[in-house]
């Protein structure tokens, strides 16, 4: 009996310890799970800690990388150990082992010691697959049709026959096009990747794939295939009808690695002797549509035995290869699915399904009929007030898919290098009456981590976010656009710079922008200035303040997200020489910019004959970017210990706020622009003396009230607007905003049936009207931008500057009318943080999650510390929870890992 009770007691000891032990999971490679073609020699190596205690944080770790699982877990055949290093880094750390070979797997592992003295078990094994490095290892050639091409421009198709004989360890498959492709191993796709190999600027920087296609090999006789597509590369972008823009032939490169368990390998090379034809995608084109005709396919092309006789040859081609890069970014895929919620009749006649959600991707469509027969799907994103189909405002994007039946049984369709905006679409040639379950919505964009989440107990306000969220999912396909739907989808900077705080919490963007930014560095013009828009497909050499400024913004804000100092650094460069643009084109420090688009599609009335359209003057919006792209090098500068360029670039900043007042202030503070957005930006860039920012705090409000409580800001006034009206105590002001149904406004749109942020405030006016179908999108994320007030001030989540990433959390909500609770998460690298309050009848509750190796400074609306509880107990009855003091009526405590309920009298 002694002794079972004794081996009890050391059970439950031993179950104590396992428990209380700090856990290693979610390991993570240069920001994504076990990816494929990592050509970094240094990649970082990121994971998180889970722990049941309060207050853990990490003291030291140890890592081990191996090319064997098996060795890995022995400690043996190492490329590195990292020994044990103390320190409490757990995100981006850079491999320091031997050197990587390419196209090879590495396994890796990671334990840590907490800073109770714990050390944790080796985390579960997880893997990266390197890729090719360098040019040189690639032994495949470009390859291009072997005949004339149509003019109509049908989809090439290319194949080839190959052995595998012996046991097949791993077969990496590299690929990319000159266009978009589609790979096919024995009649089975490639990965799950759609539009690949994505968009970049093609002709400095073209991404190739790695797949792992082991499990598509057969020992024996195999058949690659692959389709092409006109895609981004030669296809009709920009709205000048540009088509050509990086070339006017579509080619392939692809190398397939086969290793074999007796350490032997081959490689499959697209060369002169892969075969090319056409097939059944006889048109293609991203805005226009594809026209995919069943009869003209081709069954069994990517098998082996196809009869190929009526192929041709291929030509090979001399295509740099220097250009090619790793895809570093998260690949398109395919995502939510919708079914319709309505088919119907419009009063014109036409068979319309609505799938009750305005998304970006394609209709899939099940058919049966007779050979020949043509159905046409034409999208579009909504109804006119009559309830007829409205496509006017997609200019000449046709947004329409043509399917020809081959008339065998039931037919599948979906296009392949084309993507829709549409909440409906219209139907023609349907044989048969429309059946709900033949058509399904996809959506399609970049693959990223959904990280963030925020409700509150207002339904508008929810589903003002649900919106925000649909205009990233919609515009994040691969590069940042502007809409999805128009002859347009371009990578528009402002709009990028506007939006790119608000998406970082909504989604993991890290890597998105990490690779779009990369483009922003090779499409900048030599002498400093930035495209309005990256790819720069309209080449026309212009700078509009507000969108150049993209380059200092949008690496500063994901270096404030994720911490990552050395994409800081790999945009440094970037970041100055826009700064030295704008000085070399300055007079007297002013900058009174050649172009501008000033603050874009700000607050006209209906009747602009009130006077109360609000125009900011462009050069003041100039000198106020001038200035906080100046600042924003200034603290780059400074985190990367660039003390030469911090003094320089200081005293610039002085002379260009000195130049700011001095030009478009008077010298009581009265700005001479009264709108929103001049104040906006003047507050919130620091321009003003400070002695004069509560007056022009004041000014704002004024403005605002003069427009009855409605905002009138633009596409660059509107992300800050809130925050500035928070910082100078009218949060109350900025919740009338948030909450204010009328136009202009967020909600407005909502209660006008919106299930996406609108390019304008009015797109559709109270009357059911449209605004100028010359631009009209109904999916354009700018105004999505009070997404991050929603998440900062509202729910108040935010990450202290000097330890950015939220390695360092501070949590700081804005409680306000008539909200009675809102809740944030956001899933960061080190776990999640939450901050949600709630107001009950006496009391208010905040609930907290801290993530394990951060800590938190909370900041708590209450009048006085002696009132707050924390799960029941006093303040001062808990340890690890130390007071900080007193600020403007506010209460701040320090906090380490863990769960917390705080409370206190309403
Ligand atoms: C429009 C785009 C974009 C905006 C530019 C100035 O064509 O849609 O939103 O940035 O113009």
């Amino acid at each position: 009996m002694r002794k079972i009770i004794l081996l009890l007691f050391i059970l439950q000891i031993s179950i104590v310890s396992l428990v209380a032990q700090v856990q290693v999971t979610s390991l993570l490679v240069e920001n994504r799970q076990e990816p494929l073609g990592i050509d970094d020699p240094r990649p970082r190596l990121s994971w998180q800690l889970l722990a049941d205690k309060r207050n853990v944080m990490q003291a030291a770790y140890e890592i081990r990388v191996s090319p064997d699982v098996k060795a890995l877990k022995q400690g043996k055949n190492l490329s590195w150990n990292s020994g044990i290093v103390q320190s409490g880094q757990s995100v981006l750390v850079p491999y320091q082992g031997s050197e990587l070979a390419p196209v090879t797997p590495y396994y890796w592992q990671v334990r840590v010691r907490d800073n109770k003295g714990k050390l944790s078990k080796w985390s579960e094994p997880s893997f990266f697959v390197t890729g090719l490095q360098q040019a040189a290892n690639w032994q495949a050639q470009w390859i291009q049709v072997g005949f004339k091409e149509e003019k109509s421009r049908p989809s090439p198709m290319f194949r080839k026959e190959f052995n595998s004989d012996k046991k097949l360890v791993r077969a990496l498959a590299l690929i990319t096009a000159r266009g978009v492709y589609e790979a096919e191993i024995n009649g089975q796709k490639v990965g799950d990747l759609c539009l690949a190999p994505g968009w970049t600027s093609y002709n400095k920087r073209l991404q190739y794939q790695t797949y792992d296609v082991t499990e598509l090999i057969n020992e024996g006789s195999n058949a690659v295939g692959v389709t092409l597509g006109n895609g981004w590369y030669r296809g009709n972008i920009g709205f000048e009808g540009q088509v050509d823009v990086y070339g006017d032939e579509l080619a392939l490169l692809f190398q397939l690695e086969l290793t074999y368990d007796d350490g032997s390998t081959a490689v499959v090379l697209s060369d002169g002797s892969w075969k090319s034809s056409t097939g059944p995608i006889v048109y293609s084109e991203i805005y226009h549509g594809e026209i995919y005709d069943a009869r003209l396919e081709q069954e069994g092309w990517s098998e082996a035995g196809f009869n190929d006789s009526a192929w041709r040859g291929v030509e090979l081609k001399n295509y740099s290869k220097d250009i090619l890069v790793t895809t570093e970014n998260e690949p398109i895929r395919k995502q939510e699915v919708f079914h319709p919620v309505e088919i119907l009749k419009t009063p014109e006649g036409d068979q319309v399904i609505d799938f009750g959600q305005n998304l970006v991707g394609w209709v899939q469509m099940k058919v049966a009929g007779t050979a020949g027969d043509k159905i046409t799907i034409t999208h579009t994103e909504v109804l006119d007030k009559d309830g007829n189909f409205y496509t006017e405002s997609l200019r000449s994007a046709k947004q329409q898919n043509t399917f020809i039946l081959k008339g065998k049984g039931i037919e599948e369709f979906e296009p392949h290098f084309t993507w829709k905006g549409f909440r409906y679409i219209k139907v023609e040639g349907y044989p048969g009456e429309l059946e709900t379950e033949n058509f399904t919505a996809t959506a399609l964009y970049s693959d990223m981590e959904p990280t963030g989440s925020f409700e509150c107990s207002d339904e508008l306000v929810n589903q003002l976010q649900h919106n925000i969220r649909w205009g990233q999912r919609g515009n994040f396909l691969d590069v940042p656009t502007d809409c999805p739907q128009r002859d347009e989808r371009l990578g528009w900077t402002g709009d990028a710079q506007a939006f790119a705080r608000t998406a970082s919490f909504n989604f993991r963007v890290h890597s998105f922008f990490d690779k779009w930014l990369k483009d922003v560095v090779a499409d900048q013009y030599e002498n400093g200035g930035v495209p309005f828009v990256v790819p720069d497909v309209l080449n026309n050499r212009q700078v509009s303040p507000g969108w150049a400024d993209v380059a200092t913004i949008a690496p500063w804000t994901i270096y404030l997200a994720y911490g990552d100092k050395e994409l800081l650094e790999a945009q440094y460069g970037s970041m100055k020489a826009w700064v030295d643009y704008i000085q070399h084109v300055s007079r007297k420090n002013l900058w009174r910019p050649k172009h501008s688009f000033g603050d874009w599609l700000f607050y006209r009335p209906f009747d602009d004959n009130s006077g109360m359209s609000a125009v900011t003057d462009k050069n003041l919006i100039a000198q106020a970017f001038y200035a906080h792209s100046t600042q924003l090098l200034i603290q780059a500068a400074e985190v990367l210990g660039k003390q030469d360029d911090l003094n320089v670039y200081q005293d610039l900043l002085a002379k260009i706020k000195h130049a700011f007042t001095q030009e478009y202030m008077t010298p009581k503070g009265k700005l001479v622009s009264g709108t929103q957005t001049a104040y906006v930006l003047a507050l919130h860039f620091d321009l003003l003396p400070e002695e004069l920012r509560d007056q022009a705090a004041k000014r704002l409000v004024d403005n605002i009230r003069l427009y009855n409580t409605h905002l009138t800001t633009g596409f660059l006034g509107t992300p800050y607007l809130c925050h500035v009206l928070s910082r100078f105590g009218y949060t109350d002001v900025a919740y009338e905003l948030l909450m204010q149904k009328t136009y202009p406004s967020w909600l407005y749109p909502v209660t006008m049936g919106a299930t996406t942020i609108w390019e304008r405030w009015d797109g559709i006016k109270p009357d059911g009207t449209f605004q100028t179908p010359g631009m009209n999108s109904f999916n354009h994320y700018a105004y999505g931008a009070i997404g991050d007030w929603l998440y900062r001030v509202v729910a108040g989540i935010d990450t202290e500057a000097d330890q950015p990433g939220y390695k360092a959390i501070r949590i700081e909500p804005q409680l306000g009318e008539p909200l009675t609770h809102a809740k944030a998460e956001l899933k960061t690298y080190y776990g999640s943080v939450v901050s949600g309050w709630k107001k009950e009848a006496d009391k208010v509750k905040l609930q907290i999650s801290v993530p394990v190796n951060t800590t938190a400074i909370v900041s708590i609306p209450a009048s006085g510390a002696a009132g707050i509880t924390e799960g029941g107990k006093r303040l001062s009855e808990l340890k690890g929870i130390t007071l900080e003091g007193q600020e403007n009526g506010r209460v701040l405590v320090q906090i380490g890992s863990g769960d917390y309920l705080f409370e206190w009298a309403n």
